[in-house]
């Protein structure tokens, strides 16, 4: 198959040729009048007036219907090759929207915000909310397509190059709308294994930092496989350090900027939903240091 944002392109050229041979045809009819019926050959008298011209009638009544109907059923072959007609997925992807980040899960590994896709291969991503109404939306990839609470709504997802695609939700689903951005990583297929083998480990032990992580309320948020922290308000961190951005784009991940945003996530992502735990200088160092180490 090839990527649906493909077949939506070649989709966009055929319209766009379509409108552009009527613009030319009215424009010019309209031109062609102007020249043709202009003031200087205006010949003293009533202007001829016209009644009925059936044949004038059908013809712009028909080739409108015409039109459209060509359109129509070009848009239901896209729909249909964009939707993956007769392409099984070789992958589903749990995708929950969130306040304002992105859940991806797949079978039993959880991350956020970047979704890491083989490339050459047909991914069904099943789309749901857990809050309010959020949209998907990569254009370099596909559709758009809402994510709504209680409802699993389905996407085809196909890259043919691996690289970085991102995209952005399309809905606006509160004050942090903007910040919710997601990146599609494409790898090969040997990458893409060797990134889910790892996502699939649990976290290390035995830092300062997990310790100061367990013993304060980032734990009733956020999940890290293989300790006690199992909340699921959050996004999961069991390898956040794997991630290239915090905050669903805000801030590039490393050590120092992970300890501006645990020490003041507000600051960066206003209306955020994760406070800022107090913590004392040398905790916020561990806690900053354990989580970019969780890779
Ligand atoms: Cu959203």
């Amino acid at each position: 198959m090839r990527p649906p944002a493909d077949a939506i392109a070649t989709l966009s050229l055929i319209v766009g040729a379509i409108a552009l041979l009527i613009f030319i045809g009215v424009e010019g009819a309209l031109v062609y009048a102007i020249w043709r019926y202009r003031a200087a050959r205006h010949v003293a008298g009533e202007p001829a007036t016209f009644e009925r011209n059936r044949r004038l009638e059908i013809a712009w009544t028909a080739a409108p219907a015409v039109i459209l109907a060509v359109v129509f059923v070009l848009t239901l072959g896209t729909m249909a090759e964009i939707n993956g007609a007769g392409v099984a997925p070789a992958m589903r992807i749990a995708a929950t929207g969130h306040q304002w980040w992105w859940e991806f899960s797949y079978a039993g590994v959880a991350t956020a915000n970047e979704l890491h896709i083989p490339v050459d291969t047909p991914v069904d991503l099943e789309l749901t909310s857990a809050d309010v109404i959020h949209s998907f939306w990569v254009p370099e990839l596909g559709p758009k397509m809402d994510m709504l609470p209680g409802v699993t709504n389905r996407l085809r997802l196909f890259a043919r190059r691996a690289g970085s695609y991102d995209g952005q939700c399309a809905e606006f689903c509160g004050i942090e709308h903007a910040w919710m951005r997601i990146r599609v990583v494409a790898q090969s297929r040997a990458e893409f294994d060797t990134w889910l083998s790892a996502q699939a480990a649990p976290a290390p032990h035995g830092s300062e930092g997990e310790r100061v992580f367990l013993a304060n309320i980032c734990v009733n948020c956020h999940a890290v496989r293989g300790t006690s922290a199992a909340g699921t308000a959050g996004p999961d961190l069991t390898h956040v350090g794997a991630r290239t951005m915090i905050g669903a784009g805000v801030l590039p991940n490393d050590v120092a900027r992970m300890r501006a945003w645990l020490a003041d996530p507000e600051r960066y992502k206003p209306g955020t939903l994760m406070p800022s735990v107090p913590l004392s200088d040398a905790d916020l160092d561990a806690v900053a240091a354990y989580l970019v180490s969780l890779r």
